[in-house]
């Protein structure tokens, strides 16, 4: 297996003009001719990546070239001899109908796409593949009329017009110069929703939003949530959009989320079709954030982009970041912080600490589909947050504003991004750099004293990071830490350390960038109680011995949202790690007293917002315990946290149910922050109180059931139901899915919920599923609500101790390798975590793992990961 090095970047030694593209589509047999003009910038012969296809003909400065002028393998063409300018045309023909893996040009629900990121372009025709090449594309399409009376590609439309032959045409040029990742064109029989926005400057831009017939009744979120997007674009960071025309389609076959694709997004139709009785509150929201980051992409990304697939982080890192801003403004809340945090904790931290672990910015890959990580996406996002809390939003925004008029129509690196930084903030931040370069999560454990005599505290951190594969050792890096210190009523004092002159405002960023550092702080009345990592100011873990009480306390008090939230989670961390100690010991689990009366309180708490509360009272995830166990035992996990769950839910029954009433909605349905908290908390309260599993209980998820309201409180009673195996819940999956069967992403839903079903009899149900003619394996969408929500949202069933689970999920890596590789490598990942369990379950693990290596035509993607997680 060939692996490709950051250190081994060279530029591409040949300039392209511009490419004309002319596609003749056949579902079968599609042929492709590409056009470009070509410069020499450096010596060496032509080499373009190609995949897959057919070679027609190539003609050079038009003429035919024999067979003798280049060399064809399955990875390339090279031409040896070519002058210094030259016009290269190339005929290929593709097979889209049989193109399973979803990447290149392929058919989905009988219309044409593409999806070209990272590098599908090659199977679409012989091209130098990589982001540093970019030029300008005219695209001609040619289709059937009837069938595909829809033709689309990136840039403005220029020509159209119909042929004798029942076939029409379109041609469609883009004027900035792009990498051939941006690629796109959609070819089908869809309806347009079309919208208009004034940007900033008062340029008018159509928005035209593409879906099926069938699903135009949900799109006004989609669209709303565009237009949200780009004024907030336009405020927040200056951008205004470029084209006179922005498109997305939706399309139900898709690998990920959705695609940038220069002016023509392209998405999987679950980030963007909406409507109360078929999506969630959580849908609603995540529509929003998608429909934003692809936008914002617009310049993070397209008109600046990277130069090399290392550099992924360049654009996704500091999309993400950018979406998260977005989300939260949008809601005016701390709740998506907390919701951004708790991904991190529960998914990227055990990336980070397992086989698969890398940097920020790669050193190496083997396949660049396994890079779109959540640590070059989440993990770079915080990357870029950090910048942003050292520098101040006002120093970051001239850092942003520099970096896109400095690098406009470039590829760069994340280098170029941080010296941006640099030049307007003057500040050196050559060692915060190392956060792009060394993988792992670093510890940072903090000590604190008082001094009543002085009247000074003391706070002395630590750093450390764990060895991760290929880096043994690592520096320090350079972690912003937001805090403040609480007195005895939790108002932040004054700050002033022992150096300086005057106080610096009740909350400021300490930087922590030596190895072991002190801080002192002077003029302290009283010994206050700290709260450290506000907001989440860095991805690392803390460690600061706080006691129950203060932790209560800073649940009840601290003024930073995120923290009082967290220090609710500690707490609850706490009690759920001695609940896992009594277990051991074989004794009878007790609640503990205090943890049931902070959960009380902030049940009771009407000042504060009900999302919070929502979040509150949610427990740690199962996945985050784990990160606290030195072996991780998912049976212990579970069942202390449903032990936990039921007690409460039995100590509070009363509370519980008022709040359940109190919170009915009285109005019609909206979807505001407010609305959507409000339901978040309801539900919260609702899956408790079923999980007493009394008949008036049951009868209160009944009861939401039929009242067939909104998605949000349909979902979360059905899924309280199969989650506590009522009686109830056979009834009720049978009713849902009557009356779902024909909307996909509402089915996704009745799929997920019985997958994540933390009970003995869910994988002999989903293993029903499978063999349902509801499933279908070449749908990335029903796979990952089948099989992946089984895998990796319900480790007690998974982990089962008997392996079934994990030879379950290596059957469907094992078909998907050869369908979707990409698919499948990425289900594979719960399988990598084998060395956190006990031997008995990492010999399970290994046994599976190995048989997955063994096929016979091992696909790159899933190669690469197998090959990892057992060296
Ligand atoms: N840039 C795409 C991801 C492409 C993934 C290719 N395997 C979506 C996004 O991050 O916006
Ligand atoms: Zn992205």
């Amino acid at each position: 297996m060939s692996t490709i090095y950051l250190k081994d970047y060279t530029p591409y030694p040949f300039r392209i003009t511009k490419i004309d593209l002319h596609f003749e589509l056949e579902e079968t047999r599609t042929h492709v001719t590409a056009r470009s003009h070509w410069q020499r910038v450096a010596a060496g012969p032509l080499r373009l990546d190609g995949q897959e296809l057919e070679l027609i003909a190539i003609r050079l400065d038009g003429r035919v070239l024999g067979a003798d002028e280049y060399t064809l393998d399955a990875e390339a063409l090279t031409i040896a001899q070519v002058p210094d300018r030259f016009t290269l045309e190339i005929e290929t023909i593709i097979n889209p109908a049989a193109n399973t893996a979803l990447e290149g040009l392929y058919v989905s629900g009988g219309n044409f796409c593409t999806q070209c990121e990272a590098e599908g372009f090659r199977k679409i025709t012989f091209f130098p593949d990589r982001p540093d090449v970019m030029t300008v594309y005219t695209t001609t399409l040619v289709a059937e009329q009837a069938k595909y009376p829809v033709l689309l590609s990136n840039g403005n439309r220029v020509a159209e017009g119909r042929r004798d032959d029942g076939r029409h045409y379109a041609t469609w040029h883009d004027p900035f110069p792009k990498p051939c990742y941006l690629f796109a064109l959609v070819a089908g029989d869809l309806d347009c929703v079309a919208d208009s926005f004034t940007t900033l400057s008062g340029r008018e831009v159509a928005l035209h939003l593409y879906v099926r017939s069938h699903d135009r009744d949900k799109t006004a979120h989609a669209m709303a949530s565009l237009k949200r997007a780009m004024a907030w674009d336009e405020q927040a960071y200056g951008r205004e959009y470029d084209l006179d025309i922005y498109m997305i389609v939706a399309v139900s076959d898709f690998n990920m989320g959705a695609m940038e694709n220069k002016g023509l997004n392209i998405f999987n139709s679950r980030y963007v079709l909406a409507s109360p009785d078929t999506a969630t509150d959580a849908d609603y929201v995540a529509i929003e954030g998608v429909i934003g980051h692809e936008y914002f992409h617009n310049w993070s990304g397209n008109r600046v982009t990277c130069r090399d697939w290392f550099q992924l982080s360049l654009k996704e890192g500091f999309t993400v970041l950018r979406d998260q801003q977005f989300t939260a403004a949008m809601l005016d809340s701390a709740v998506p912080r907390i919701d951004d945090v708790r991904l991190l904790r529960a998914h990227q931290f055990p990336e980070d600490a397992g086989p698969l672990a890398h940097p920020v910015r790669p050193q190496s890959y083997q396949e660049i589909n396994n890079f779109y990580t959540l640590t070059v996406y989440e993990k770079g996002a915080e990357v870029v947050r950090m910048l942003h809390t050292l520098l101040g939003p006002e120093l970051f925004r001239k850092g942003t504003d520099l970096y896109f008029s400095r690098h406009d129509g470039q590829a760069v690196t994340t280098d170029d991004f941080v010296q941006a930084m640099m030049d307007v903030s003057g500040r050196d931040l050559t060692q915060f750099k190392r956060w792009y370069d060394q993988a792992g999560t670093p510890h940072v454990s903090v000590q604190r004293s008082y001094d009543a005599q002085q009247k000074t505290y003391t706070l002395t951190l630590r750093q450390t990071c764990p060895p991760t594969p290929g880096q043994e050792h690592k520096l320090p890096f350079h972690i912003p830490l937001r805090m403040a210190l609480l007195d005895g009523r939790g108002i932040p004092l004054p700050l002033r350390l022992s150096d300086e002159a005057a106080a610096v405002g009740g909350e400021r960023v300490l930087e922590l960038t030596q190895e072991e550092q002190r801080f002192t702080f002077v003029d302290v009345p009283g010994e206050p109680v700290p709260s450290l990592l506000r907001g989440f100011s860095a991805p690392v873990k803390l460690a600061l011995e706080l006691s129950d009480d203060e932790l209560a306390f800073l649940m009840g008090h601290d003024t930073d949202s995120f923290n009082r939230w967290e220090a609710g989670q500690q707490l609850a961390l706490r009690v759920l790690l001695r609940l896992i100690e009594t277990q051991r010991a074989g004794a009878a689990p007790v609640l503990d007293t205090a943890f049931s009366a902070a959960f009380a309180r902030t049940l009771a708490d009407t000042a504060l917002d009900p999302a919070l509360i929502a979040e509150a009272l949610t427990l740690p995830a199962e996945e985050y315990v784990a990160e606290f166990m030195a072996v991780v035992d998912p049976q212990a996990i579970h069942q202390a946290r449903q032990f936990l769950r039921r007690a409460l839910a039995a100590a509070h029954r009363p509370a519980l149910l008022t709040a359940y009433q109190r919170l009915a909605d009285a109005g019609p349905y909206q979807i505001d922050a407010a609305a959507m908290g409000r339901r978040r908390l309801r539900n919260v309260c609702l899956g408790y109180l079923v999980e007493l599993g009394d008949a008036e209980a049951r009868g209160l998820a009944v009861a939401q059931l039929q009242a067939d309201g909104n998605m949000t409180d349909v979902q979360a009673a059905l899924t309280a139901l199969v989650h506590s195996g009522a009686p109830e819940c056979s009834e009720a999956l049978g009713a849902f899915h009557a009356r779902w069967r024909e909307e996909a992403l509402v089915l996704d839903k009745w799929f997920a919920i019985q997958a994540t079903a933390p009970l003995p009899g869910t994988l002999a149900q989903v293993q029903r599923l499978v063999a349902s003619s509801d499933f279908n394996i070449k749908n990335p969408n029903r796979v990952r609500s089948l099989v992946g929500a089984f895998s990796a949202r319900n480790p007690v069933c998974f982990h089962a101790a008997d392996g079934a689970g994990y030879a379950f999920l290596a059957d469907y890596v094992c078909e998907l390798n050869a369908l979707n590789p990409q698919i499948a490598a990425r289900l594979l990942a719960p399988l990598t975590q084998w060395k956190r369990y006990d031997a008995a379950r990492q010999a399970l693990m290994r046994a599976q793992l190995q048989r997955i290596g063994a096929l016979p035509a091992l696909s790159r993607d899933v190669a690469e990961v197998v090959e990892k997680s057992l060296a």
